[in-house]
């Protein structure tokens, strides 16, 4: 019997047990997962055996430095995509931006330790001054915005030198142009698929698989299948801020140690309302609150605690 070749490589793309992996050499193998157990995302580095049949099976995962987790709606964790640097979440003018999810986003980004950037896709269109006074907002936090056209190409040069250097996912709801800014960004992204190609499919879920390329401008960047919500991992949200910068600065001074700003006495968040923390963070803050105190209770005592 020929000896088992092994060999530790990329996933480029992950799709139910269709994993497609890239080795050290850069070839891109078809992949299965070994056994049931293995929960394999695309970004993750996987030890890789090529059995007597020619078949390429990942073994194991190897450790990940990073992971986008989201929970599911029994507040379970599953991960997105690993081995990232920088969440960069997406939106354009149409469809209509949802900031309380793009807020979610920045939490679980800065709960796993992610850099996080705002990209703000089709320029060409006018955006709802709502949405522009609170992406103003977000800019004032410190959080870079990038101002793009996927279809013109207007800004992506600085938006690929941003990305350089690090591996980066692209997030947010179907239609926003994640595709499109691949097909531009990448060097090998002409094969993505955007809504263009595909006849009627505006805002219907282009892209039905996360997928690994490599950056013009230097690094990597993963397409991901838009989302229509986002819920952050419980298990991964900072517990007394959930990742809001503003309730990181202001909760030192509650009070009480383990104050959730939602009606506690004494509350330095609560005390910083149109002032340290913005009225629309607020309640985006206390969305999420509410919303993790729902899933610790759709996955009940029994099961807490598990993956
Ligand atoms: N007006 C305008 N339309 C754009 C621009 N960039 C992309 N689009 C259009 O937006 C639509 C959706 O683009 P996709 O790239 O498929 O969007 P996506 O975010 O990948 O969508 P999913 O894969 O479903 O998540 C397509 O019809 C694009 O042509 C732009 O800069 N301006
Ligand atoms: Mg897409
Ligand atoms: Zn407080």
């Amino acid at each position: 019997m020929p000896a088992t070749e092994h060999f530790d490589a990329d996933v480029i793309s992950a799709f139910g047990r269709h994993l497609l992996a890239r080795d050290a050499a850069g070839t891109v193998h078809r992949a299965r997962p070994f056994g049931r157990q293995l929960q394999i995302v695309c970004g993750d580095r996987v030890r890789c055996e090529r059995d007597a049949h020619g078949e390429v099976l990942a073994m194991a995962v190897l450790p990940r430095r990073s992971a986008l987790l989201r929970s599911n709606l029994r507040g379970q964790s599953e991960p997105i995509v690993a081995n990232l640097d920088l969440l960069a979440i997406v939106f354009a003018p149409v469809p209509r931006p949802d900031l309380f999810m793009v807020d979610r986003y920045l939490c679980a980004a800065a709960s796993a330790g992610l850099g996080a950037v705002l990209i703000m896709n089709k320029r060409d269109l006018a955006l709802d001054p709502e949405v522009e006074s609170g992406l103003e907002g977000l800019a004032a936090l410190g959080y870079g915005v990038h101002r793009v056209g996927a279809r013109s190409g207007e800004g992506l040069e600085e938006l690929a030198a941003s990305l350089s250097g690090h591996t980066s996912v692209l997030v947010g709801q179907s239609g926003v142009g994640k595709s499109s800014l691949i097909r531009r960004l990448a060097i090998d992204g002409a094969d993505a698929v955007t809504g263009e190609l595909m006849r009627e499919s505006e805002g219907r879920h282009t892209t039905t698989a996360s997928r690994l390329y490599d950056c013009i401008g230097g690094g990597r960047i993963i397409d991901s299948p838009g989302v229509r919500d986002y819920a952050p991992s419980i298990d991964q949200l900072e517990p007394i801020t959930l990742g809001f910068v503003e309730v990181q600065r202001l909760a030192p001074r509650c009070h009480f140690q383990d104050c959730r700003h939602m009606n506690e006495p004494k509350c330095a968040v609560i005390a910083g309302v149109g002032d340290g923390i913005s009225e629309r963070r607020y309640e985006s803050y206390r969305r999420l609150r509410r919303l993790v105190e729902q899933l610790h209770a759709e996955r009940g005592p029994r099961t807490r605690g598990r993956r």
